[in-house]
């Protein structure tokens, strides 16, 4: 079953899970070794948040957890069934799959309807990687979940693995919340999103800010100032937190109702965190234990020693860590910009768990500190760039809306790219904000922090502080139409997203 493949019915896949007519070209040893697709089902689920249950997406795997996690050298194949009553589609990010199965609703592969099942085979790669719908803004109504890929040298470490997965929630819609940013209406912000799924360049309606009048700004609500200031470069004020929140998650669950994990005393364990949220950041705070960052967005780096490591949106960290003894060690994630935090409990059997209440000091702004310090395992090879651009990230909260070279998603340009280059890309940013800047289907290394040149980290989102500038090299090894967006979700609705298309490859 390949990715172009039409989404086909639910009884027909039903149909085919009774019989194995979906390889008839296979022979019968090669079937009789493949396994069954896994199934992951998309979903409405009722969390309770702060004593309140709500209802919110999930995408549960076949052990009944959220996500999926493969073995070492399995393919991902996995069949995603729609069961979440509207449309969906999910993707794999981080991994580098053929650009069809990427789950980015370019017009070549729109969502997938409700009740209908679409069938994924890749190759993946291995690490910390996660999931999440790129449809709508159901991202932050928890369309989300992490995919892990183990290998076989990590196994032999043999560490427990702890999955810490974050997210910012919100009692509004996303429509609501977008609303309140732009100061439309929530159908005219539910438009907007929608136009992520508008082919790019094609539209003669624009996604660029209209001109306020007095009276327009008078309408803004309040909800659209932005929830903290902080000093940036040069004095001046940097904005955090477009979008107050009602609660932090740590895998689903708030601080006053953590989630304990048993450990064993002087255990040895590989944390995974993922940063899931749709707008907020955090300092991941280990408190007295002192860990190594090992990889970064999957990506093994040489370690780094710390007890605080930031991790920007949709940025992941794997921190190996030993722990001293017996006893309960919170693992916490302070929201940047704010006293609130969240996080999960490691406790060895017998001991007291305390309880826990948000910090009592404001975390400060999430920073390339720990960016600047990355060295990659294994860099790309040296090699000089055949393009190299820039892309300025603009834009700015009054009126709201994000931009990339001046453009706003869809009336972009796309960069086209040519199989076999060396690409390099220097992130510079114009804005008091920062941007996390995700690129689809590639592992790109960070070669420069603030014009300073380091033999960075591997990764798949980078984070682009305010006025600061990053560059980024990559090898064109996957032909197909990419997205590259900011991963703040608000950012990249209204116009900061913008496409590699690869040579040959048809609109
Ligand atoms: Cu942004």
């Amino acid at each position: 079953m390949t990715a172009m493949s039409k989404p086909y019915s639910r009884r027909y896949f039903l149909g085919v899970a009774l019989a194995s007519s979906v390889l008839p070209i296979l022979p019968g040893a090669a079937r009789a070794a493949l396994p069954l697709p896994k199934r992951l089902v998309a979903e409405t689920r009722v969390l309770d948040e702060n004593g309140r249950p709500t209802k919110v997406f999930g995408l549960i795997g076949p052990d009944g957890r959220p996500g999926i996690r493969l073995g070492a050298g399995e393919r991902f194949r996995v069949d995603l069934v729609n069961k979440a009553g509207t449309r969906t589609l999910v993707h794999w990010h981080g991994q580098l799959p053929p650009w069809a199965q990427d789950g980015f609703p370019w017009p070549q592969t729109p969502p997938i309807a409700n009740g209908t099942v679409q069938a994924y085979d890749y190759v993946p790669i291995p690490g910390t990687y996660w999931m999440h719908s790129h449809h709508d803004m159901q991202e932050q109504s928890l369309m989300t979940a992490p995919l892990i890929v183990h290998d076989a040298a990590e196994l032999r470490e043999d560490r427990q693995e702890i999955v810490l997965m974050l997210h910012d929630f919100t009692f509004r819609t996303p429509d609501e919340v977008l609303a309140g940013l732009t100061g439309a209406s929530a159908a005219a912000a539910q438009a907007m999103a929608q136009r992520v799924e508008d082919d790019p360049g094609r539209k003669s309606a624009s996604n660029a800010p209209q001109p306020r009048t007095g009276r327009m700004a008078v309408d803004v609500p309040d909800m659209a100032m932005p929830g903290m200031a902080m000093p940036g470069p040069g004095g001046m004020q940097m904005d955090l937190n477009d979008v107050h929140y009602d609660a932090f998650l740590a895998n689903d669950r708030t601080l006053t109702d953590p989630e304990i994990v048993r450990v064993e005393r002087g255990g040895r364990i590989r944390l995974r965190i993922i940063n899931g949220a749709s707008s907020s950041q955090f300092w991941v705070d280990l408190g007295e234990i002192a860990g190594h960052v090992v990889a970064t967005d999957g990506h093994a780096v040489h370690p780094v020693a710390g007890s605080s490591f930031p991790i920007a949106m949709a940025q992941r960290l794997d921190i190996l860590i030993d722990l001293p003894r017996a006893g309960a060690f919170p693992i916490l994630a302070r929201v940047e910009g704010e006293g609130r935090q969240t996080g999960i409990v490691l406790a060895t059997a017998g001991s007291r768990v305390p309880r826990m209440a948000n910090g009592a000091q404001v975390a400060p702004a999430v920073d390339n500190s720990l960016e600047a310090r990355l060295v990659a395992v294994e860099p790309l090879p040296p090699r000089p760039a055949d393009i190299v651009r820039t892309i300025a990230l603009g834009g700015g909260m009054k009126p709201y809306a994000w931009s990339m070279n001046g453009e706003y998603w869809p009336q972009v340009t796309p960069l086209m790219l040519a199989k076999g280059q060396r690409v390099e890309i220097d992130l510079v940013n114009r804005t008091m904000m920062s941007h996390p800047i995700h690129l689809h289907g590639h592992a790109f290394q960070v070669i420069a922090v603030d014009g300073r040149p380091i033999q960075g980290a591997l990764r798949d989102t980078v984070l682009v502080t305010p006025m600061g500038r990053v560059r980024i090299a990559f090898n064109a090894d996957n032909p197909g139409r990419w997205a590259l967006h900011c991963h703040n979700l608000y950012h990249m609705v209204t116009g900061m997203l913008m496409e590699f298309r690869y040579q040959g490859i048809a609109a």
